[in-house]
């Protein structure tokens, strides 16, 4: 289906006008997704209005705060929004609950692909919280402390810690207007990014005792297996941390993680310019962003993954890093 796209301005003024929301965010939930996710809903219900977030998996521990105060609200659902949603199989369990019944997707990704009946896609935008700032803004809804942290974390999260290209001066601007409000930053990225488990630390080690370098050393590859994952107490969001690693290499390009979750392969792509990892992935039927992207199979890893690299070489080859 096609989506119309419609402003910012269009679609806060479509929110503007809702009650007894759905907010879905995207499953294996991210800073990003539940931060924009709950700094709408605050400020919804902030205005009088009844909204809830909603996601195929649970709150990540380390977020609690997001929802601390919030009850649980019921109500009779009447709209269905979506926010950091780039396609709707990334809601998971709730795509069979709503899909055909979302009316207004906020997206930052511009491998989008059309699901809602409108969609307002900012894809110069580094997360879906700086769309959710706007939002607020056009909304007239005042930036609480909550919603700051919400916001700032997401922010925070999907920049790698404002490292990445696409931030801007504006990015910082929103963030020195969420520190205004309030924001604990220095509480936030302790937790989202100084604070490892010790199963974390032991999977990596794991992890990176059977790395494989590709091409020159402009490749690197990180397998974790089901027997890795064994390690006591590793949870989804430590095998999260892992697909950073590769990318970090010096000489690397080109970073791929492979992950075995319920009878399927996660593949996380994290590359340096000129090498675009959404065109590797969406060859495979992923998409994402020009330097971070994913895609998943369910074949055997003996017949993807040659597959895969050879895409890679192509791509590495295209952007001139690799020569014949
Ligand atoms: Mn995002």
């Amino acid at each position: 289906m096609q989506s119309k796209r419609i402003s910012l301005k269009e679609a806060a003024a479509r929110l503007a006008k809702m009650d007894n929301v759905v907010i879905l965010c995207h499953k294996n939930p991210d800073g990003d997704t539940m931060g924009s996710g709950h700094a709408i809903c605050r400020a919804l219900r902030n205005m009088g209005k009844n909204a809830r977030v909603a996601c195929a998996d649970p709150l990540p521990r380390k977020m609690a705060y997001m929802a601390a105060g919030m009850e649980e609200l019921s109500f009779i659902e009447e709209h269905v929004i979506s926010i950091d949603v780039a396609d709707a199989v990334l809601l998971g369990s709730l795509k069979e609950v709503y899909e055909g019944r979302i009316e207004l997707a906020f997206d930052h990704h511009a491998t989008h692909r059309d699901f809602a009946d409108e969609a307002c896609v900012i894809s110069e935008y580094a997360s879906a919280c700086e769309i959710a700032f706007d939002l607020l803004e056009e909304l007239g809804a005042p930036l609480t402390k909550e919603i700051a942290d919400c916001l700032y974390t997401g922010i925070a999260t999907d920049t790698g810690c404002f490292k990445y290209a696409a931030v801007t001066p504006l990015t910082h601007r929103k963030i020195a207007a969420l520190m205004e409000a309030g924001a604990d930053h220095v509480g936030i990225c302790k937790v989202m990014f100084d604070t490892k488990s010790l199963a974390c630390f032991k999977l990596e080690s794991e992890a990176l005792s059977a790395l494989e370098m590709h091409f020159g050393g402009t490749l690197a590859l990180i397998n974790v297996t089901r027997e890795m994952m064994k390690l006591g107490g590793v949870t989804d969001e430590d095998l999260d941390s892992i697909t950073a690693i590769p990318r970090k290499i010096e000489g690397v390009l080109c970073g791929i993680t492979v992950k075995e979750k319920e009878g399927e392969y996660k593949v996380s792509l994290r590359t340096e310019a000129p090498v675009d990892a959404a065109k590797i992935c969406s060859m495979f039927g992923g998409g994402g962003h020009i330097r971070a992207a994913g895609c998943s199979f369910s074949e055997s890893p003996e017949s993807f993954m040659p597959r895969l690299l050879a895409a890679c070489g192509e791509e590495l080859k295209r952007a001139g890093v690799v020569v014949d």
